[in-house]
C-alpha cells in the first residue's frame, strides 16, 4: 500500500510541485498542496518543503495564496477556467498579484501553517539547515493577516468565503441557498474542461458552473477587490474557519522554534474556536453550520465541513460529544451506513452518492476527522475510520472520492490527497 500510494505521489510531482490529478487537475491546488506536503513529508522531506515554498512563491503583496497557481507549460484547454480567464497579472495588479506567474485570484482553506509544521517535525535539521520556517513565516503571518483584515464580512472575527471553490467543497447543498441570487453566465459564454476526464453524473451541474463563472468574473471584474463591491455570495463557512484556528495553533508552535513570540497565534485560535461556537454551532443539528452574511441566516444543510471543527483541541468538551454522535448518528452514519463520514447529510435533500461534494466521501477531510477523534479520545472510532480510510483507498485506486456506502470510486484516480493522506497514517 505504501508503495503503491508513494508511485501516485511521486508520480503527480512536475519538478516543483505535484498536480493532484494529471488529466483534471494539472495545475498546482492550494490546499492540496497542503495535504499533499503532509503526506510527501515521509517520502522526501525536502520536496515537501518545495511544495510549500513553490506554492508561497505565488503569494499576492496583500497576503492572499491564490486557489491555483498555473504551470505555463500546460495548454490553455487542458483545465478551464484558465490563466486568460483569471489573468491574475493584469487584473490583480492592484492587489499586488505576481507579475511574472498566473493564478487564480479566490483562495482556498488555510492548512498551510499545519503543513509546514508537521513538514518541519518530519526532519528538523533539514528544516533547519535549509531555514525553511524562518522562510516561510512572513508568507504565513500575511496569508493568515489577509484572512483577517479582508475577509471579515461578518464582523465577528471569522473569514468569510466569496466564491464557493474557496471552501474547498464546490457543491455543498450549502451554498444552493445563497447561490440562488447569482445570475448565471450563459452556457454558451465558456467550455467546462473536466467533462472531458470526468463523468457527468461525478461532477457539478451546467448551471453551478454558470454561477461560479459569474462570481468569479464579477471579483474579477473588481480587480479581485474584496471591499468597496458589492459580493453576491459572502458565506462563513466553518471548516474553513476550523482550519484556520488550526492553522493559527500551529504558527503557535513554529513562532516557539524560530523564537518568536507564540502568545498572539494562540489567542487567535482561540478566539476563533469561540467564534465559531458562538457564531455557527446548533445545539439543534448537533453541528456547525454555514452562516449566510448577506442575509445573516444560519443555512439548514447538514455538511461534513460542520464537523471539521472537531479537529481542534480546545473545542469545548460537550460540543466535541455532540459532534461524535452526529458523525456515528442516522445523518452520517460512521460506523453503521458508511465506512468514511460522507461530505453532507445522508438523509438530506439534496444527497447523492456520486455527485462530488453532495454525498460522496472524501480522503483529506475524513484525515481531519480521524485526527479530531483521536484528540477528543475516541481512540475505537479513530483506529475503525483509519482502517476504513486505509482500505478505502486502496481498494479504489486512490480515488479523488467514493460513493459513501459501496467505497466505489468516483471522479479521477490516482489522486495526489487520497495517496498522502495514506502515506501519512501508515508512517
Ligand atoms: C476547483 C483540486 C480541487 C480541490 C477542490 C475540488 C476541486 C476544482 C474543480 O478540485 O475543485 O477548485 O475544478 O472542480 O472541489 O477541493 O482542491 O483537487
Amino acid at each position: 500500500m505504501r508503495r503503491r500510494a508513494a508511485e501516485v505521489l511521486l508520480g503527480n510531482w512536475t519538478g516543483a510541485s505535484t498536480v493532484p490529478s494529471p488529466a483534471l487537475y494539472p495545475h498546482q491546488w492550494s490546499w492540496d498542496s497542503a495535504f499533499i506536503a503532509i503526506g510527501l513529508r515521509h517520502l522526501s522531506p525536502e520536496r515537501a518543503q518545495r511544495e510549500l515554498e513553490t506554492l508561497l512563491a505565488a503569494q499576492w503583496d496583500d497576503g492572499r495564496v491564490p486557489h491555483i497557481v498555473f504551470n505555463p507549460a500546460v495548454p490553455l484547454g487542458a483545465y478551464f477556467p484558465s490563466p486568460d480567464f483569471w489573468r491574475s497579472s493584469t487584473a490583480g495588479r492592484a492587489a499586488g498579484a505576481p507579475a511574472a506567474t498566473e493564478t487564480s485570484g479566490i483562495v482556498q482553506p488555510p492548512v498551510h501553517a499545519l503543513a509546514a509544521w508537521l513538514v518541519h517535525r518530519s526532519d528538523p535539521d533539514l528544516s533547519r539547515r535549509r531555514g525553511f520556517l524562518e522562510r516561510a513565516w512572513p508568507a504565513l503571518v500575511a496569508w493568515h493577516d489577509y484572512l483577517r483584515r479582508c475577509r471579515d464580512f461578518g464582523g465577528d472575527g471569522l473569514a468569510a468565503v466569496l466564491h464557493p471553490w474557496e471552501p474547498g467543497m464546490d457543491n455543498s447543498p450549502c451554498w444552493d441557498e445563497p447561490l440562488d441570487r447569482v445570475e448565471p453566465a450563459p452556457a454558451g459564454s465558456f467550455r467546462r474542461a473536466d467533462l472531458g476526464h470526468g463523468d457527468r453524473a461525478d461532477r457539478p451541474t451546467d448551471l453551478d458552473y454558470g454561477r461560479y463563472v459569474a462570481l468569479a468574473a464579477h471579483y474579477r471584474d473588481h480587480g479581485y477587490r474584496d471591499a468597496g463591491t458589492e459580493h453576491a455570495f459572502v458565506v462563513e463557512d466553518p471548516g474553513f474557519n476550523a482550519l484556520l484556528a488550526l492553522s493559527e495553533n500551529a504558527l503557535a508552535a513554529i513562532a516557539g522554534e524560530l523564537g518568536r513570540d507564540a502568545a498572539p497565534h494562540r489567542s487567535r485560535a482561540r478566539r476563533l474556536t469561540a467564534a465559531l461556537v458562538e457564531r455557527l454551532w446548533d445545539e439543534e443539528a448537533g453541528l456547525f453550520l454555514c452562516r449566510d452574511v448577506r442575509t445573516g441566516t444560519l443555512v439548514r444543510d447538514r455538511s461534513v465541513t460542520g464537523l471539521l471543527p472537531l479537529a481542534l483541541p480546545s473545542l469545548p468538551g460537550p460540543v466535541a460529544q455532540a459532534l461524535v454522535r452526529t458523525m456515528t448518528g442516522p445523518h452520517f452514519g460512521l460506523g453503521t451506513a458508511c465506512g468514511l463520514v460522507p461530505s453532507c447529510d445522508l438523509r438530506g435533500r439534496a444527497f447523492d452518492a456520486s455527485r462530488y461534494w453532495r454525498g460522496p466521501a472524501w480522503f483529506n477531510v475524513n484525515w481531519l476527522l480521524e485526527r479530531g477523534l483521536r484528540q477528543h479520545g475516541e481512540t475505537g472510532l479513530a483506529d475503525a475510520l483509519e482502517q476504513a480510510v486505509l482500505a478505502s483507498a486502496g481498494g479504489s485506486g486512490f480515488a479523488e472520492y467514493v460513493d459513501p456506502h459501496t467505497g466505489q470510486a468516483r471522479g479521477a484516480t490516482g489522486f495526489s490527497w487520497t495517496a498522502a493522506v495514506v502515506l501519512d497514517l501508515l508512517a
